[in-house]
C-alpha cells in the first residue's frame, strides 16, 4: 500500500500558521467574555478534545437515491481505501479515531491485516453493522419478505447467522458493539400479523444475543418506516424498549436521528431511554422529511443541541449505566464525503460544547420558579454562544487542522485520490449505493 498520497502533518502545520493569529485573538476574547458567567475556556476545551464519534465506512462513498447516483472522482474501491479517508478525516479533525463497518459491504477477507492497516492510522472498529435488508450474490433464501421476522424459519436462521458472523469478524477487529438494524415489515395493511412478526424477531434475536460475547453490547435500531411504507416491525422506540429488556442487560436502543416522524421530540427520547437504563448511543445525521441521511446540523441545530444538553445533563449527573456511542450514519450523494463527515464530526462537538455551557443552576431555578422564559433563554444563550475557537483551537491543540475544511480542499487530496483510484469498470461498489 505503499506511495498513496497521505495529508502530512506539516502540511497541516503550514495550514494552520495561516490562521493561528485570529484563532488566538478569538479564542483571548471568548476567554474574557466565558469568564463572565464564571466559565473557563480551558475547561470547556478539555471537552471538545475528548468528544470522540465513530464514522461508518459507508459513509465514505457517494450514497444515491432510488433515481440515480452520481459518483464522485477518487471513489474509495474497497474497505482499505475507505479507511484512507477515514484516516484523513481523523487526521484533520481529530474527533474521529474509529470506523463503524457494514457487513457485508465492508466484509473483510483477512480481518487481522485490515485491523493492522487501521491501527497503523490511529484507527479502531467501533460498532458492527448487519445487512438483512439486502439479498447478497449466493445467498439461498431471499429476504424480499423479511429476515429476522420473516414467516419461514431457514429465512430467519439464515439472518442470525449472517448477525452472528458480523459478531465473529468483530471479535477479530476488536469491536465492542453489533447494530442490527432490519427492514422487515408490511407494504399493505393484512400483509403481516403485527404480534407473531414481533414474536418472531425477539425468537431470532435472543439467538443472536446468546452468541455476543459478555463484554459486548447489542443496539437495538428503530427507524419508522422505509423500506416497508405501511409498517415496520421495529417501528419505534418503545418497541425498541420492549424488546432491549426482553433480551436482557447487553442489549440497548439507539437513536438514528433520521428514523424518526417529523416534529418528534428526539431529544426527549434520548432522555425517557437515559432514565431507563437503555441508551445504547446515536446515528448522527440530519433529516427535513425522512432518513434523510443529511449532514448532521444541517437542518435542525437547535435540535442537536438539545439533544447534547440531555446527555450533558446525563454526563454531570455521573448516570449509571450511561455509555452512549456516537456515531455517524449519512448517505453523501452531491458532497464529497470527506467533508461532509469532518463538517459533520465538527458540528457534533460544537453542540457538545455548548452544552456544556449551559449554565445547569440558572436552568434548575428557572424550572422550579415555572419560569418558562427564563428557561428557554438560558438554553439559548448556551446556543448562541460562538464556540468555534475553542473547537479550532481543541484541533490544533490536538494536531488536527484549525479550518479542516479548507487544509483539506488545499491539500488536493481528492484529485491525488482520482488518480490513484481510476474506476473500476463494472465492478460493483459497495455502500449505500447498493440502496439502489
Ligand atoms: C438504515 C439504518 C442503518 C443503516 C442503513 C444503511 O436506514 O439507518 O443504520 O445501516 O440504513
Ligand atoms: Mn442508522
Ligand atoms: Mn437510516
Amino acid at each position: 500500500m505503499a506511495a498513496h498520497f497521505e495529508i502530512d502533518d506539516s502540511f497541516i502545520a503550514a495550514e494552520n500558521q495561516k490562521a493561528r493569529k485570529w484563532v488566538e485573538e478569538d479564542y483571548e476574547h471568548l476567554a474574557k467574555k466565558l469568564r463572565r458567567q464564571n466559565v473557563d475556556i480551558e475547561d470547556l476545551c478539555a471537552k471538545a478534545q475528548q468528544f470522540r464519534v465513530a464514522v461508518p465506512s459507508w459513509g465514505v462513498g457517494t450514497g444515491g437515491t432510488r433515481f440515480a447516483r452520481f459518483p464522485n472522482i477518487g471513489e474509495p474501491r474497497n474497505i482499505f481505501e475507505k479507511l484512507e479517508d477515514c484516516a484523513t478525516i481523523f487526521k484533520l479533525v481529530r474527533s474521529t479515531p474509529a470506523v463503524s463497518l457494514h457487513i457485508p459491504w465492508d466484509k473483510p477477507d483477512d480481518p487481522k491485516t485490515l485491523r493492522d492497516f487501521a491501527s497503523a492510522r490511529g484507527l479502531r472498529f467501533d460498532a458492527m453493522n448487519s445487512n438483512t435488508f439486502q439479498d447478497q450474490p449466493g445467498q439461498k433464501h431471499s429476504y424480499k419478505f423479511g429476515s429476522l421476522t420473516h414467516p419461514d424459519k431457514p429465512v430467519r436462521d439464515q439472518a442470525v447467522a449472517h448477525n452472528i458472523e458480523c459478531i465473529e469478524i468483530g471479535k477479530m477487529l476488536g469491536s465492542k458493539a453489533h447494530t442490527v438494524w432490519i427492514g422487515d415489515g408490511g407494504n399493505f395493511p393484512g400483509q403481516q400479523h403485527f404480534r407473531h412478526a414481533l414474536e418472531r424477531y425477539l425468537e431470532s434475536m435472543r439467538d443472536i444475543y446468546d452468541a455476543l460475547p459478555d463484554d459486548w453490547r447489542m443496539f437495538i435500531e428503530h427507524k419508522f418506516y422505509e423500506p416497508a411504507f405501511y409498517s415496520t416491525v421495529i417501528n419505534d422506540w418503545g418497541t425498541s424498549y420492549y424488546c432491549a429488556r426482553e433480551l436482557g442487560p447487553k442489549a440497548f436502543c439507539l437513536v438514528d436521528l433520521g428514523h424518526h416522524a417529523p416534529n418528534v421530540n428526539i431529544e426527549m427520547i434520548v432522555a425517557r431511554l437515559i432514565q431507563f437504563g437503555k441508551l445504547a448511543g446515536f446515528h448522527f445525521n440530519d433529516s427535513k422529511y425522512g432518513d434523510d441521511d443529511l449532514d448532521s446540523g444541517s437542518i435542525k441545530p437547535f435540535q442537536l443541541f438539545l439533544i447534547f444538553n440531555e446527555l450533558v445533563d446525563a454526563e454531570l449527573n455521573k448516570i449509571a449505566n450511561f455509555n452512549p456511542a456516537y456515531m455517524l450514519d449519512q448517505s453523501h450523494n452531491v458532497t464529497d464525503p470527506i467533508e461532509s463527515l469532518m463538517m459533520s464530526a465538527v458540528e457534533l462537538v460544537r453542540a457538545y460544547v455548548q452544552a456544556h455551557l449551559v449554565d445547569r443552576d440558572a436552568l434548575t431555578l428557572a424550572q422550579n420558579n415555572c419560569d418558562p422564559l427564563l428557561a428557554l433563554s438560558t438554553l439559548k444563550q448556551a446556543f448562541t454562544t460562538d464556540v468555534a475557537p475553542i473547537l479550532a483551537v481543541a484541533r490544533e491543540r490536538a494536531g488536527g487542522a484549525i479550518d479542516p475544511f479548507s487544509a483539506y480542499r488545499h491539500s488536493g487530496y481528492r484529485q491525488h485520490k482520482a488518480e490513484e483510484r481510476p474506476e473500476i469498470k463494472g465492478a460493483a461498489v459497495s455502500g449505500l449505493a447498493c440502496k439502489l
